[in-house]
Parts: structure tokens; sequence; C-alpha cells
């Protein structure tokens, strides 16, 4: 191996490079400094390779592609494991291994991975550099592509390292490629020891450790021991005509409208209310309570991994100006003149490109089962800095982070939730975010459009007992002199010929309308079993073409289809046992009543 220059005396942090190398044998180790030129440097070295391909650069300037594997294009998260000595510590909810074994098997992929490869060690921080509540992070890897993307969606380099004294701890994150078989693959994570191992993969939340793997799975647990939150939720700034700015954070799962809601441009109707909206984040937030007993957040990545298909000029214009340069694109289509098409983009479909597993497309492919052949994958995505974001807050780099006034939960689903409810308390909206479930989509392995239970969003990255978890909530929540207001709002209702109800993206504003005034104490709303739904004249529709009968189906409750929600939301408790906390238990019997008076009304 080539002799090494650390970038650090760090003595923990080189014992332990050393000692991944040992295992996975890499020909170099290389620092990352985070410099321009080493960006320029890795660039070349991938476009030799072919890992990455050099866009059109008049047009996209600082914009590269990347191909996935074609079995390696979303996470796979049967194949992620919470590994805790008792198994009880990461709960119903994960997959479990011992950390022993987790190790060895992990291990036995690693060994050797790295010979003809370099190892690149890229220092990060999970929130500004230097703030108390970010983290660090070092994550070994032999993909340049990984190194290229955490550049853009953390902070890395030199800084980091000085802010990494020799006695604080750092999450010790290794990835590795290996021959990227589905059956060699695994994510694994090592919350006592601060540690992640991620295996055979080369796609996006698999290994990009710090994301999902650390600013959740891992900063969960240490949230859980330390008393705050890591939530899969967006951060947004609705700022008044008076120049004053309430902060809401929003938990959606993945693909459900996160990055759209965070960038929200207001519709025409409503720019007479004069809302601007400012960006913190579209993914991840890092809560806590400050000691004026508020709850204040961040958001600790530095850049947007989002969904490309659908992003388009009329649905998230910020998008769009946000991924002008600089970015990487991952599995979208290319065109003849190097630029890039996904899906219900801007334009209509080129004539020919080169589809995202590399074969010539033209519109209109079909496979041999008669489906269409996308140019793009439907989790084809875009790594851009934060900073480009139009829309972008001056608080992303604000040590201390907002104050949020509101919470959200939303699901995709095409029935049963109306537009928008508020709970009726903390503990109400405890349960509300416990019982959120929403239909599978293309960011995940897994039977597409299946409803699932997918608790605060966060059923593929909780790291630990999702009971202590829904507890650890309701502790929050009592700790709090004035707790958020909690909100569940659902985009995606769909008629009886399986139409959206509600046009969504900006219009969604008005929803978020409602909330604020909801919070400020200004209108009343009705009271209904599953919380309080507007009264039909609060919603602002001013210039928009929406039925009146609309409205009533997008708000509409039926007790009687809740009571086979609340069944079914009893059966998904079941699986919790005893770690289930009573209050949860006390909310779904007191629903259950409120529906069974509902339904002797009628
Ligand atoms: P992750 O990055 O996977 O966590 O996803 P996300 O929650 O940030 O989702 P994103 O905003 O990227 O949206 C995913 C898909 O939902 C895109 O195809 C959007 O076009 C679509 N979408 C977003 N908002 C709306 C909405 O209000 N209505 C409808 N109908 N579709 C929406
Ligand atoms: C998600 O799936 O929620 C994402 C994309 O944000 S990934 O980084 O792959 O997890
Ligand atoms: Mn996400």
């Amino acid at each position: 191996m080539a002799s090494v220059k650390p970038l650090t005396n760090n003595k923990k942090l080189i014992g332990w490079v050393n000692k991944c190398a040992k295992l996975c044998k890499p020909d170099r180790i290389l620092w990352l400094d985070g410099s321009e030129e080493e960006k320029k440097k890795l660039e070349r070295e991938a476009f030799r390779t072919g890992e990455l391909t050099r866009l059109n650069q008049k047009k996209l300037p600082g914009c590269v592609l990347h191909r996935t594997a074609i079995n390696d294009v979303a996470r796979t998260e049967n194949l992620t494991f919470i590994c805790t000595s008792k198994k009880e510590d990461a709960g119903p909810t994960n997959n479990w291994m011992e950390p022993a074994k987790a190790y060895r098997k992990a291990g036995a992929i690693f060994k050797n991975s790295m010979k003809g490869r370099t190892m690149y060690v890229i220092p990060f921080s999970m929130g500004p550099v230097g703030s108390p509540f970010s983290k660090i992070g070092v994550e070994l890897t032999d993909s340049i592509y990984v190194c290229l993307n955490m550049r853009i969606m953390t902070r890395i380099g030199r800084e980091v390292l000085e802010a990494l004294e020799e006695n604080r701890d750092f999450t010790k994150c290794l990835h590795g490629k290996a021959d990227r078989d589905i059956n060699r693959r695994l994510i694994m994570h090592f919350p006592e020891d601060n540690a992640i191992w991620s295996v055979g993969s080369g796609y996006g939340g698999n290994v990009l450790l710090g994301k999902k793997c650390l600013a959740l799975r891992i900063a969960s647990h240490m949230g859980y021991k330390e008393g705050w939150m890591a939530e899969h939720m967006l951060i947004l700034g609705v700022e008044e005509p008076n120049g004053h700015v309430e902060y809401i954070a929003a938990a959606f799962p993945s693909a459900c409208g996160k990055t759209n809601l965070a960038m929200l441009i207001p519709p025409e109707g409503l720019v007479r209310k004069g809302y601007k909206i400012w960006t913190v984040g579209d993914d991840i937030a890092w809560m806590r309570i400050d000691t004026d007993g508020k709850l204040w957040a961040i958001n600790p990545e530095n850049g947007f991994f989002g969904v490309a298909p659908g992003t388009n000029s009329k649905s998230n214009p910020n998008a769009m100006k946000t991924i002008e340069k600089n970015t990487i694109f991952t599995n979208v289509l290319m065109k003849p003149d190097k630029t890039v098409w996904w899906e219900d983009g801007d334009e209509p479909p080129p004539p020919r490109g080169i589809d995202w597993k590399g074969n010539p497309w033209k519109p209109g492919m079909q496979d041999e089962n008669g489906k269409p052949i996308y140019g793009a994958h439907p989790n084809s995505r875009f790594t851009a800095p934060a900073k480009q974001c139009p829309s972008i807050s001056f608080r992303l780099d604000d040590h201390h982070g907002v104050n949020i006034s509101a919470i959200i939960f939303g699901g995709r689903r095409a029935q049963l939730a109306p537009l928008v409810y508020e709970a009726f308390d903390w503990q109400h909206g405890v349960f509300v975010g416990a019982t959120m479930a929403s239909e599978r989509t293309a960011a995940q392995y897994g039977k597409q459009g299946e409803v699932r239970r997918d608790p605060m969003a966060m059923l593929p990255f909780c790291g630990y007992n999702m009971g202590n978890y829904f507890r650890h909530w309701l502790k929050m929540g009592a700790k709090m002199k004035k707790p958020p207001k909690i909100f569940h709002v659902n985009w995606f209702r769909k008629d009886e010929d399986g139409n959206f109800l509600w046009p969504g993206f900006g219009e969604n504003l008005r929803i978020i309308d409602w909330i604020l005034r909801r919070c400020n104490g200004s209108i009343e709303a009705a009271e209904t079993p599953i919380g309080y739904i507007p009264d039909k004249k609060d919603v602002d529709l001013t210039g928009l073409k929406l039925k009146p009968r609309t409205l009533d189906k997008l708000l509409k409750v039926d007790c009687g289809d809740w009571q086979a929600e609340a069944d079914s939301i009893s059966e998904f408790f079941g699986k919790f046992g005893k770690s289930l906390p009573r209050e949860i238990k006390r909310e779904l019997n007191s629903l259950k009543k409120r529906l069974a008076k509902c339904r002797r009304k009628k």
C-alpha cells in the first residue's frame, strides 16, 4: 500500500483508518481536504474510468452523470440492519443482527475488496461545522461518486478535521462497493459503537452514510439517549409581509413531497397575501428543546438528493434553478447533446437518447411484458448544493437553527385521509404520527403502491425500538412549554376515476396558510372523531378553480372507513407488545369510541 499522509494527528482516527485498510486492502489511501482542485482531480479520474460522464458544460456547467448498477437503484430495506447487543433494542420494525455476527458477515465481503482501488477518507460534519448541535463522521469509501456526493450533501474536509479534537467522538462509517452483488450487500448500523458498515451497493441512501444511516438511524438513537430528536422532515420558513417568519417541520415518507413542499412558490391566487417561502431543509431535521422551552431545529445536510421524475418548472421551479449547475445526476436519461431528461420534466421526450441503463432509447419503447421502458429510472435523482436554491434560508448555516411552530405528518393515500386535519393536542398528535400510512414508492424496493404503516415517516430510519421512539416523542412534548401544534395532510386523495382531487405543489400553500392561522388562534375549526378539519370558508381558494363538491370530498371523514382503519391500527400495534406506550393505546381506544359514537348518530 502506498504510504499515506493523514491530514490529522488524531490517533483514534488514524488507528481506525489503518484497521479498515488492513481489512479492505486498498492500493492507496487518500484523505480528502475538500478543495476545488481535489474535486477536479476526482472528477477527471472518474471520467477516465467511466464512473462518471461529463455532461454538456455549456448548458449544464459543472454537471455530471452517473449510472448505478441495474440492481442498485433504491434503498434496500431488507438488507438494512440495526445491530444491537439485545434484539429488543432494535424493536419489532427493524431487521436485527447481533453485532459480532454482523461484523463477521460484512467483514467477509469487505475483505480485500479494495484491492486495486483507492480508499478515500472523507471527514464530514452533519450540521454547520462548529455548531454544538452538529455531529462529525468520517466515511471511508472506494467510490468517487460517494466522495463527490458527500462533498455536496455535507460539509467535508480540513475544517472538519480541525473541529475533531483528540477526544471528540465521531461516527465511523465504512463503505465499499465490493462487486455490487445484491446477495453480497449489507447496510449495518452499530449504534452502541457509533459505527456504520455498508457494503455491496453504490446507491444514495445505502452509501452516502451521512444521510439516512448517520443523520437518522444512528442520530435517532443518540437523540433518544441524549434527549433530542432526529426526524425524516423538511423544514421551511413562511415569511409574512411584516417580515416575521414562522417555521414548520414536515414528515412525509420517501418520494411523498418533502423536497417539493420545502421549495414551494406561492400560487398566483395567494400572491396578495405576500407570503415568501424559505427552504431550510428538504429531508432531515434535528430538533431539540432550548432553555426557552421551545423546539428548535437544524437541517444537518448541505445539499439536496432529490427525485428527478416529476420535477419541472411548473411543479418545482426552485428545484429546476437549483440543478442548473454543479449537479450530479443519477440514473436519468442522457440526450445526444449531453444534457439530461426525465419523465414529467420540462420537455417532451427527445426522439432518442441513452436511458438510465446505458441503452439506446426512443419514446414509446416497451419491454417484453408490454410495459413502457422509462428513459430515467423512477427513483433517478439529482444531487445539488443547497446554496444554489433560490429560496434557501440564510438560517441553513445558523448554529442555533430555527424555532418550529407546527409539525406536519403526511402520507400518500388515494383514499381515507382528508386533505388536512389537526390533532387535538401533542399526545394525540404523536398517535396521528405513529399511525401514519402511505403507499410504497420507487424510493425503496418492494411492491409499489401497497399501503403500509410508516410511523412519522421513520419506519425505515428509526435506529432503535419504535415503541421507545413513541415514548420519546411523548416525553419531548411533556418537556416543552408550548409544544408545536401537530397536523396531518394528504395531497394524494383520488376520485373514483383515479385522478388526484387536489392540485398539490404550490397550491399546498393554501393548507399551510390554514395551518398557520390555526397556530396563531385566528380561526375556529370543525371537530371530527379524527381531529379538527377546516371550515370550508377558511380554506383560501382565491384564484383556484376547484368545485365546492371537490373540497367536500377532500375533507370528508367517513366514520365507517375510519373504523376499519382503527382495526388495522390495532393489528399494527399488536407487533409492539409491551413496548407500546400506554398513552398511545389509550389514544386508539378514545378514537374507537369517538368513531362508534359517530356511527350511532347516523
Ligand atoms: P425523498 O427524497 O425520497 O425523501 O422524497 P420527497 O419526500 O422529498 O419527495 P419529492 O418532493 O421529491 O416528491 C416525490 C414525488 O411526488 C415527485 O414525483 C413529485 O412530483 C410528487 N409530488 C410532490 N408533491 C406533490 C403534490 O403536492 N401533489 C402530487 N400529486 N404529487 C406531488
Ligand atoms: C429517501 O428515500 O427518503 C431519500 C433518498 O431521501 S435516499 O437518500 O436514498 O434515502
Ligand atoms: Mn428522504
